[in-house]
């Protein structure tokens, strides 16, 4: 089992849930924006192995030392990517060479090396800034950025392999995923992980807008099972699915929780919308059920208190 990004925050989680289930997982990752202490845990597994390797040059070298260690590979969860929106409006064409050219080398490798099996972590960024509400999988897909448009590029590739070369592949269009590891400390970071650390901090916390835009916050771990499942099960081969929760919270209520969870006196502060938000998003549920049997265990408040506590640890570490 190779995981790309697997230091990262999803492709970290994803890698601890394919560990407690006893496979052998290789990490090929550049920590650009990933950390070796999400993976702290594994080092000294003899199931587990970090080959390090960047998706933008040849990975020959990674990739063998992977098959060295455990032998062929079966399976690829590929997460290495460039994952900010606004990072990808500024430099449209690191985001290709990235997320679309270096998903190439990764599915070039794939099908060469006939690889049973890629998963591809896509985003509800491919869809159109009026998308119905819930956005279902057979919405448009216009996307409103570069990072959406190599998303879906990197989708229309994968459709081509399987036409062409017979590649099994499903792809997740995750919807927005919290919970601990995820990086808080970049103005394009995930909500919940700004909220939470402005919170416990007492910082003051910035509401974009007027706070009654919804989103449909999945917790990381149900994120990995989904993942995993992919990986496993034959019924969603070919698939996309969107991965949410299907319940739509706007950014009022999320404030108010953590708040309220944090004990935190914070001062919240409201600001003019960010260019380019969307209004509301929240997903249909019934293709992840059909073909992934997807049900999310972890709800919002349960969440909340795991992220929290993560937050506080770290910062109780840091100081
Ligand atoms: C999410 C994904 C992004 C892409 C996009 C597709 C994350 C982190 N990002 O962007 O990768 O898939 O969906 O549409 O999951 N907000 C505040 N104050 C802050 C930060 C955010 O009010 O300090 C608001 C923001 O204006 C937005 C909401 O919170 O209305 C969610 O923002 P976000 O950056 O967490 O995620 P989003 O939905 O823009």
């Amino acid at each position: 089992m190779l995981v790309t990004g697997g230091a990262g925050f999803i492709g970290s989680h994803t890698v601890d849930l394919l560990m407690s289930l006893g496979c052998k997982v290789s990490v090929l990752d550049n920590l650009s924006t990933g950390y070796m202490a999400n993976l702290a845990q594994w080092d000294a597994d003899p199931r587990f192995a970090f080959v390090g390797g960047d998706i933008t040059k040849d990975l020959a070298e990674p990739l063998a030392a992977a098959v060295a260690k455990f032998g062929p590979i079966q399976r690829i969860a590929h997460f290495a990517a460039q994952t900010a929106v606004p990072v990808s409006m500024d430099d449209p064409v690191t985001d290709i060479e990235v997320n679309l050219a270096g998903t190439a080398r990764i599915l070039e490798y794939a099908r060469r090396n006939k690889v049973a099996k890629v998963f591809f972590a896509s985003s509800s960024a491919v869809y159109d800034d009026d998308a119905p509400v819930p956005v279902s999988e057979d919405s448009t897909a216009r996307p409103a950025s570069p990072y959406g448009i190599d998303k879906l590029a990197v989708e229309i590739y994968l459709d081509y392999y399987t036409r062409l070369y017979g590649l099994k592949f499903t792809a997740l269009r995750f919807m927005n995923v919290y919970g601990p590891r995820q990086d808080p400390s970049s103005w394009y970071s995930g909500v919940i992980s700004i909220f939470l650390d402005r919170a416990v901090a007492g910082d003051q916390i910035t509401i974009f807008d007027d706070g009654e835009q919804t989103r449909d916050f999945v917790y990381v771990t149900d994120v990995a099972n989904a993942v995993v499942t992919s990986l496993f099960s034959p019924k969603p081969d070919g698939a996309i699915i969107n991965i949410g929760t299907g319940v739509e919270v706007t950014i009022n209520e999320i404030t108010r929780t953590i708040l309220a969870l944090a004990q935190s006196r914070s001062v919240v502060k409201y600001e003019p919308a960010r260019p380019g938000d969307i209004r509301r998003s929240v997903t249909t549920m019934d293709r992840a059920t059909a073909l992934l049997a997807f049900t999310p265990k972890v709800d919002l408040r349960e969440g909340l208190d795991h992220t929290l506590a993560w937050v506080r640890a770290q910062k109780s570490s840091a100081a």
